[in-house]
């Protein structure tokens, strides 16, 4: 038997939680129950579509199915409280699945397609999953047979059984059809869980050597997805293409698939937000809002000039968010696009930042927003964590009603990741501007942003250490002028042995780790610069990298 979640999970203190639900952030629904609501309301309104494979759900259709679904799941033996590790595909099944996980209070671990053995048998194996979610193969890798080579790793722990769901036209034997699990049939009537009760599991953007969980509950992540969809002005009519990975906080609730659907609005889904297709499938399904990471947005300028953006007249709100869009091609974006840009500075962690629709273009262009909820409580400290002073720049620290106090089962990283008394310590450095907004100056945690996909520098050294040839390993950002950033290393080889990129990519591969993590550039050094008390100076490392890359070597 899994242990209970609330075992593990830190609950916000009883008066600070009385407070938010005096005050309504927290309406006491579950979001299947708000969803339900919505498909009772508008039956026939398109809630769903799948741009890739052409299924198309109303809202009485998408609500029905999760119901069929939710009753399937409990079938195969799965109960309220269970987890179920996510790895899939953006498409119709994860909206399906993951809205039946909400009726019967099954938690979804929300892992990316691009995780490997390692990423997928830790999550199982910390949340102590009893069933995963896999398309049968995606993009040349076999992801069915992955998770079940999982098997034996999980159930060292859990001890009971391991049920493998697959999306697509393979389903081997000893694997259940999760398309036929998805499919129309008689709804469950089991109770389903409480608003206080944990709806799903995201991933941290990761600092420590192994990704942590964050336990979102459906009061909280209700409110969360309810209150961005003011922010991006969503209504019945609106159309919210998800082309980021659908299990990125960012695309499923901010506002993303949970807040258009609860607003009565649809959904479209593609796999990738290559432009081509993206930008034919906004024209085709009259796409109203979209959010994507400053790579992307860099990208699909570059595709408007040259093809005009012709495809885009739908389109009313660009949401950019997941690392720092530049100024200038923040700039770039209405006139080229012929839309709003909306910045958001957000965390899978809670806090959400908006720039407003209505506000001026340089609050718009040159700052990441403010918070979305006046209870949002936001400090800007330094070393000591005195507040700093109004307008200079300060690490971020945060408490909210979506902004849980701890990560689940991780007391150790918590100490460190949370103050005493309940702030959440982001590691961003940020400076507020005299109008309340945020902007984002640097960080002060020890990851890489390539691309908005969040790179743990310490989980990528482990991995390397692992290599008989390396002595020392330094995981840095260096500057990419497409993604932001991208994994550098710095590595002093044994006394005699040779250490070559080629080499320890190849060996991160074997091991099986997600290939965004696998360092694109080594720098060969004696020995690696140390601060004061010892550690190694990583300041002077990416400085090192950056002048290296501007062909100015240190
Ligand atoms: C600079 N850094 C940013 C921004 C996030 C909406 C949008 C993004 C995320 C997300 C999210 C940034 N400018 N506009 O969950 O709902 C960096 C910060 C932050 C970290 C969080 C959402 N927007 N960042 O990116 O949990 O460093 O969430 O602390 O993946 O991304 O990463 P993650």
């Amino acid at each position: 038997m899994p242990t209970p979640i609330s075992d593990h999970t830190v609950a916000w203190p009883p008066a600070v939680a009385e407070d938010y639900r005096a005050k309504g952030y927290w309406a006491g629904s579950t979001l299947s129950a708000l969803l339900r609501e919505v498909a009772d309301r508008t039956p026939d309104a398109p809630a769903l579509v799948d741009a890739a494979d052409g299924v198309r759900l109303t809202h009485r259709e998408l609500a029905d199915r999760a119901d069929a679904a939710a009753a399937r799941l409990l079938d195969l033996g799965l109960s309220r409280g269970d987890r179920i590790v996510v790895q899939l595909g953006n498409g119709w099944e994860f909206v399906v699945l993951t809205l039946a996980c909400l009726r019967t209070g099954i938690v979804p671990v929300m892992a990316l397609p691009a995780h490997r053995r390692t990423e997928l048998a830790y999550l199982a194996r910390h949340a102590e999953a009893t069933a995963i979610a896999v398309p049968d193969r995606m993009r040349d890798f076999d992801h069915q047979a992955l998770a079940h080579e999982l098997a034996d790793d999980v159930q060292e722990i859990t001890g009971g059984p391991w049920h493998v769901l697959v999306a697509g036209p393979d389903v081997a034997p000893g694997s259940v059809d999760l398309r036929a699990l998805c499919a129309p049939g008689p709804a469950t009537d089991a109770a389903g869980p409480d608003s206080g009760d944990v709806a799903v599991f995201l991933l941290s953007g990761g600092t420590t050597g192994l990704p942590k969980l964050i336990a979102r509950t459906h009061d909280d992540y209700a409110y969360n997805a309810r209150r961005s969809a003011e922010m991006a002005a969503l209504d019945a009519t609106s159309v919210y293409l998800v082309s980021l990975p659908a299990g990125h906080n960012f695309p499923l609730a901010c506002p993303g698939i949970l807040g258009v659907l609860l607003v009565g609005g649809s959904v479209v889904t593609l796999p990738s937000p290559e432009p081509v297709r993206a930008f034919a499938t906004i024209a085709a399904e009259g796409v109203t809002h979209t959010a994507v990471v400053p790579a992307v947005a860099g990208r699909w300028l570059d595709h408007a000039a040259e093809h005009g953006a012709g495809e885009l007249t739908t389109l009313a709100v660009l949401q950019v968010g997941g690392a720092r869009l530049a100024d200038e091609l923040a700039r770039k974006v209405a006139p080229a696009l012929g839309c709003t840009l909306q910045q958001v500075f957000g965390m899978a962690e809670g806090l959400l930042n908006f720039t407003r629709l209505d506000d001026p273009d340089d609050v718009v262009c040159t700052t990441q927003g403010r918070p979305m909820c006046p209870d949002d409580e936001v400090r800007l400290v330094d070393e000591l964590d005195h507040d700093v002073p109004d307008g200079e720049p300060g690490s971020l620290l945060t408490r909210g009603p979506y902004t849980p106090r701890g990560y689940y089962k991780a007391a150790e990283q918590n100490a460190r990741a949370f103050t005493d008394d309940g702030w959440y310590r982001s590691g961003d450095i940020c400076r507020q501007t005299p109008d309340g907004n945020l902007v984002v100056e640097g960080r002060d945690k020890d990851m890489i942003n390539r691309g908005g996909e969040k790179i743990s520098a310490e989980e990528v050294e482990n991995l390397v250490y692992q290599l008989q040839s390396v002595a020392q390993v330094a995981a840095v950002a260096m500057p990419d002028p497409q993604l932001g950033e991208r994994v550098c290393l710095y590595v002093v080889p044994r006394p005699g042995a040779t250490v070559t990129l080629e080499e320890i990519r190849e060996a991160m591969d074997a091991i099986g780790v997600a290939r965004f993590k696998l360092p694109e550039h080594l720098v060969l050094v004696d020995e690696l610069a140390a601060t004061k008390v010892g550690k190694i100076d990583k300041k002077a490392l990416r400085a090192d990298i950056a002048d290296r890359l501007s062909g100015t070597p240190a």
